[in-house]
C-alpha cells in the first residue's frame, strides 16, 4: 500500500479512537507537565527513557483529564525522580491512566483519587501510594517506601497483581486501609511496622472490602491487622502467616523466590479461588498468563514452569517432542506433565497453552 495513504488511515484512526500522542523529550515538549497541560481527554503523553527530576518533571498535575500518560519503554527505563519533598504524580487522576514508570525519592509516589495505575514501580519514597476514589492498580511493585508502602483513604481502591514488599512505617508498613479496598492476587511481604500492622492494618474499613489470593508473608510484628471498630475485611483463598479465618486460607511456608515468585513446590500454586475469572487480558507481575494449570495461584505471580517438561529450564523442541508423543483423550502415564490445564485430559487446549510458552526461559 502506498505508504503515506497507509500513515493517513493510521493517524485519523489513533485521531478517531486514540487521540494524539504527544512526546516528551520533543521539540515541542521539554517536560512532561507542558505536554500533559496541552493534552485533550483522549490524548497520550508518551515520556522517553531517561531519569526526570526537577520543575515540570515532578509534582505532575493531571488536572482531571482523560488522558494516558506512560513510559515510551516501560519503568526499567523511565524514572521520575524527586529530592524527598515533592510527588510523582498528583491533582485529580479520575479519568487517568498512568503506565509504565519508576517513581523514586518522593515523598509519596503517587497521590489518586481514582483512575487507573498500572505497571508501575514505586521504590524508596515516603509513601509509596496514597489512594482513593476508585483508583484501579494493576501489576505495580511498590517496595522501600519510609512511611509505608500504600495508604487508603476511603473508597473502593482495587489492587491487582502488585507486590508490595519491605516497605515500613509505624503501624501499617505494607497497606494501612480505611474505606472498601478490595485486593487480588498481591503479595504482601517483609514489610516492617514500629506498632503494629507490619503487613496490613486496616482501620474504620468497611466489611465489604474483599481480600481474594493473596500472599501475606513474613511481616513484622504480624501479617495483619483489623483495628478494633473495624468491619474485617473478607479474606479467603490466601496464604497468611499467622492464619486467617476464611475459606480456602491456609497459613503454610509460600517459598517465594528473591522477588516473591513462586518455587515449584509452593503450596500458593493452583491453590487461588477456583472460580477466580481473569479480566481480559489480564497478566501477572511477569507478564505471564493470569492462570495457568487450571487455576489461579496464590499471589502477584503465577507459576509459568509448566510447559517445562524436562525441568531444564527452557521451553524447546525437546519438550515440543514430549508433547507430539502424548495421545490426545485421557491422559497416559507419563504424559501428566503435558497436561497444561491440569484436567485430566489432553486436548487441544494443552497444546494453545503450550505454544503460548515456547521459546520460553525461566
Ligand atoms: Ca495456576
Ligand atoms: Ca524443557
Ligand atoms: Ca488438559
Amino acid at each position: 500500500m502506498n505508504v503515506t495513504r497507509c500513515a493517513a488511515i493510521v493517524c485519523v484512526l489513533s485521531t478517531c479512537l486514540r487521540g494524539n500522542e504527544l512526546y516528551v523529550p520533543s521539540e515541542k515538549y521539554v517536560v512532561i507537565q507542558d505536554a500533559i497541560d496541552d493534552a485533550v481527554d483522549g490524548d497520550t503523553v508518551i515520556v522517553g527513557d531517561g531519569e526526570w527530576s526537577g520543575f515540570f518533571n515532578v509534582n505532575l498535575d493531571l488536572l482531571g483529564k482523560a488522558i494516558t500518560v506512560r513510559s515510551e519503554n516501560g519503568p526499567e527505563n523511565c524514572v521520575i525522580r524527586g529530592t524527598g519533598n515533592e510527588q510523582g504524580f498528583r491533582g485529580d487522576m479520575t479519568n487517568a491512566t498512568i503506565m509504565g514508570f519508576t517513581i523514586t525519592q518522593c515523598s509519596i509516589g503517587i497521590d489518586a483519587n481514582g483512575g487507573k495505575i498500572t505497571n508501575c514501580y514505586m521504590s524508596s519514597n515516603g509513601t509509596g501510594m496514597r489512594l482513593s476514589g476508585k483508583t484501579m492498580v494493576q501489576n505495580c511493585t511498590i517496595d522501600h517506601n519510609t512511611n509505608r508502602g500504600v495508604i487508603t483513604v476511603g473508597g473502593a481502591p482495587v489492587f491487582r497483581n502488585c507486590l508490595i514488599t519491605r516497605n515500613s512505617a509505624f503501624s501499617g508498613g505494607g497497606m494501612r486501609l480505611t474505606g472498601s479496598p478490595i485486593l487480588y492476587n498481591c503479595t504482601v511481604t517483609f514489610n516492617d511496622a514500629i506498632a503494629s500492622g507490619g503487613g496490613i492494618h486496616t482501620l474504620f474499613s468497611q466489611s465489604d472490602s474483599i481480600m481474594r489470593n493473596l500472599i501475606v508473608w513474613g511481616n513484622t510484628p504480624d501479617n495483619i491487622v483489623v483495628a478494633p471498630g473495624s468491619g474485617p475485611p473478607r479474606v479467603r483463598y490466601s496464604n497468611i502467616e499467622g492464619g486467617y479465618n476464611g475459606l480456602g486460607n491456609i497459613d503454610i511456608d509460600p517459598l517465594l523466590g528473591e522477588d516473591g515468585q513462586l518455587a515449584p513446590d509452593s503450596p500458593c500454586i493452583d491453590a487461588g479461588n477456583p472460580n477466580f475469572v481473569p479480566l481480559i487480558g489480564e497478566r501477572d507481575l511477569d507478564g505471564n498468563r493470569r492462570v495457568l494449570h487450571g487455576r489461579v495461584d496464590m499471589g502477584a505471580y503465577e507459576f509459568a514452569k509448566w510447559a517445562d517438561t524436562n525441568d531444564d529450564f527452557m521451553v524447546d523442541l525437546q519438550d515440543y517432542e514430549t508433547f507430539a508423543s502424548c495421545p490426545l483423550g485421557a491422559v497416559e502415564k507419563g504424559c501428566e506433565s503435558v497436561d497444561l490445564d491440569n484436567d485430566g485430559e489432553l486436548t487441544l487446549l494443552d497444546f494453545g497453552e503450550f505454544q503460548a510458552f515456547f521459546g520460553n526461559q525461566y
